[in-house]
């Protein structure tokens, strides 16, 4: 592991929130164990390794009873450890993998078989290499015709430019931890809000209300993130989901307590009716209709 990463925290607390029956943590991965699946040769980062028993531990931990396991870039395109865990997890987990336009229709029938369902474009510079639009249009219109969507991770400022090439996708949409927008900027700010408006504008585009302890500068309990969860899960109860995000890759400032993240949830989704959405039937129409 890099001398600067920053493991996963060895005893989180048992949160006060109780989550409803069903409930689905939609962003999570599986790192290694890298002597079974070894790093990406073009990863720019070494994690600790995350095994799938500790994640299903942490699942029945925190109260929840399925996962969303999201391919991270660490891994690059070989999906292994993921599909590994998707069919260990025995119909508990769905996955979202990483592929390049080589992909055969066979090989991306095998993983529907295992679980994954959706395919994930990363934009974030420090994470991967630039992939030319052509390429991920032409992995778009082949995962689209299995019924995928697409997990989408930019960071704010890229927003702008991307979003023509967004309304070219031809599947629905999940973006990564809002959009990560700069709280210090505040809600009503012009960035946000084109994220706001765009998710207005486009019926097909959801987001992950995730990562409070990535976007935020106070740091716990993340109060600078709230309103920003709180008005997206407001505005578009029925297309956002909630992820832990464990075991939190390239956290510099701290390593948050995964009970503390699941406490999150109620300050952006006070009502039960809209924990049940965020957490049940948001996640199980995406993932496991
Ligand atoms: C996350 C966020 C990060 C990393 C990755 O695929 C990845 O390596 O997603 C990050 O560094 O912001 O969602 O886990």
């Amino acid at each position: 592991m890099d001398a600067d990463y920053l493991p996963f925290h060895p005893n989180p607390s048992k949160p006060a929130f109780v989550p409803p029956a069903g409930a689905v943590d939609a962003h999570c991965h599986v790192f290694g164990p890298a002597d079974k699946f070894p790093y990406a040769p073009e990863r720019k980062y070494t994690p600790c390794d995350a095994p799938k028993e500790k994640l299903f531990e942490l699942r029945d931990y925190l109260g929840f009873e399925r996962n969303v396991i999201v391919q991270a870039t660490c891994h690059g395109r070989d999906n292994r450890a993921l599909v590994d865990a998707l069919i260990a997890a025995g119909g508990k987990a769905r996955g979202v993998a990483s592929v390049g336009p080589d992909i055969s229709m066979d090989e991306l029938k095998a993983m529907n078989e295992a679980g994954v369902r959706g395919v994930r474009f990363n934009f974030v510079k420090r994470l991967v290499d630039n992939t030319p639009r052509e390429v991920f249009l032409s992995i778009a219109e082949k995962i689209a015709t299995l019924g995928w969507h697409i997990v989408v991770y930019f960071e704010a400022q890229d927003l702008e430019g991307l979003i023509p090439f967004l309304k070219q996708l031809p599947t629905t949409i999940v973006v990564d931890h809002m959009g990560r927008p700069d709280v210090t900027k505040g809600v009503d700010h012009p960035d946000f809000q084109r994220f706001v408006d765009l998710m207005a504008d486009v019926d097909t585009i959801w987001t992950k209300v995730t990562c409070p302890e990535r976007l935020t500068v106070d740091g716990p309990p993340y109060d600078d993130v709230v309103p920003f969860g709180r008005k997206l899960v407001e505005t578009f109860p029925d297309r956002v989901i909630w992820g832990t995000d464990w075991p939190h890759p390239n956290m510099k400032s701290h390593m948050p307590d995964d009970g503390k993240l699941v406490d999150f949830i109620p300050r952006i989704a006070p009502s039960a009716a809209e924990q049940q959405a965020l957490l049940v039937d948001n996640p199980m129409r995406l993932y496991w209709s």
